[in-house]
């Protein structure tokens, strides 16, 4: 089919050197966590990452429906009144972009460009999706069920509405919700209102927004984002494996005062509390490492804050004058290392390399001036 976006020619596979207009102004659209918020179990709501492929979907909420139609037995439709007088659940869960690192590989992916900030934990206020499935008596031979936003938009020249899809298999293995409220409040429009799939333990991509169709399918599910994207590929011909569970990773809320501009790091000598938050889908964390100039010492970790959220760490810096280079590693109970340098991936997805921060150990007081 053709359409003012088909083959395109604009975007380079992967491209080095410096961000161009396209990157900076989906970067502004797609904010991402602010790192000092970390110190929180929960991210402030305001500070969540947010990303949006195409535009925010503007939804009646009194003419909203959820339909679940296809390979069901009993297929049938919800209002969002409906779904909040069913049992409701608050869950804290992490969750994470695929392409969070993305501008830190080099070359990189022609995409959004993430250095660390696309992660955050909310309480995720809803339903659990099971027994609505189960209700409408999905048929013995459904293989998928999809699950379509209301966004439409183009990508690679393929016009689509946002969809993911889950097999039952993995349906039965994750705490799927439906979920309408964030942190106390009714969900906000950015992140999915009037309501939202959260797939916990997986990355971002599966927690579809402005969720309107469940469908069950007898055939495999064909959707672009499930299958010509969030795949880790070598190149572009490679067919790619599916992006499922999020990888083991560390950040650290970086210590000291920042230069505006590089976000370099300044500190005086002596004792440093420094502190972070390591994560690795829903396994729980075993280890988190604190380096500074390569030399290792083990941070100590809190409990996680659900088993689908992170945990805190912290340890002590005995801060020596200088420049340094300070990095924290995780590893989960599978016993997955974080690793230091980013795995190469295409489209630049899956990169949990280790965190640095550059910090200058200053001997002189610095006062504050203006
Ligand atoms: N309908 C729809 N759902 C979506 C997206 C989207 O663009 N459209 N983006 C996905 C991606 S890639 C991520 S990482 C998460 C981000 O959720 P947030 O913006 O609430 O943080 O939503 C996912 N669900
Ligand atoms: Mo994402």
């Amino acid at each position: 089919m053709s359409n003012p976006f088909t083959n395109f020619q604009g975007k380079p596979a992967t491209t080095p050197g410096v961000f161009s207009e396209f990157e900076t102004r989906l970067a502004n659209r797609n904010s991402g966590a602010i790192l000092e918020t970390m110190v929180h179990d929960i991210t402030p709501t305001g500070t969540h990452y947010l990303l949006t492929h195409f535009d925010v979907p503007i939804i009646d909420e009194a003419a909203f429906e959820l339909n679940l139609s296809g390979a069901f037995d009993a297929p049938y439709s919800l209002s969002l009144d409906d779904i909040r007088a069913m049992p409701s659940q608050t869950v804290p869960v992490t969750l994470e972009c695929a392409g969070n690192g993305r501008a830190r590989l080099e070359p990189r992916s022609f995409s959004m460009p993430w250095a660390y900030e696309a992660v955050g934990t909310s309480e995720w206020i809803g339903t659990p999706l099971a027994p609505l499935i189960a209700r409408a008596q999905p048929r013995a031979d459904v293989v998928d069920m999809s699950f379509t936003g209301a966004d439409f938009g183009y990508d690679n020249g393929v016009g689509h509405r946002f969809g993911r899809a889950l097999s039952p298999e993995q349906l039965a293995d994750l705490n799927v919700m439906l979920v309408y409220g964030m942190n106390g409040t009714p969900l906000l429009p950015q992140h999915g209102a009037p309501l939202r799939l959260i797939v916990p333990g997986w990355y971002g991509m599966a927690s579809v927004k402005w969720l309107t169709d469940i469908e069950a399918l007898t055939a495999p599910y064909q959707g672009f984002q499930q299958v010509r994207t969030y795949r880790f590929r070598q190149d572009a011909d490679d067919p790619g494996i599916p992006i499922t569970k999020i990888r083991v990773k560390s950040l650290m809320v970086p210590p000291g005062i920042p230069d505006w501009l590089t976000r370099k790091r300044m500190t005086p000598p002596g004792p440093v509390e420094v502190r972070g938050r390591a994560w690795a889908g829903n396994t729980p964390i075993a280890r988190v490492e604190f380096g500074v100039d390569g030399v290792w010492q083990d941070a100590e970790c809190a409990p996680h804050v659900s088993a689908h959220a992170w945990c805190g760490w912290r340890c002590t810096w005995q801060a020596e004058p200088g420049w340094h280079t300070l990095q924290c590693r995780a590893t989960d109970a599978d016993g997955n290392v974080q690793p230091i340098d980013a795995p190469w991936d295409h489209s630049g997805f899956g990169n949990n390399a280790a965190h640095t921060v550059e910090i200058y150990v200053q001997a002189q007081n610095v006062a504050p001036s203006t």
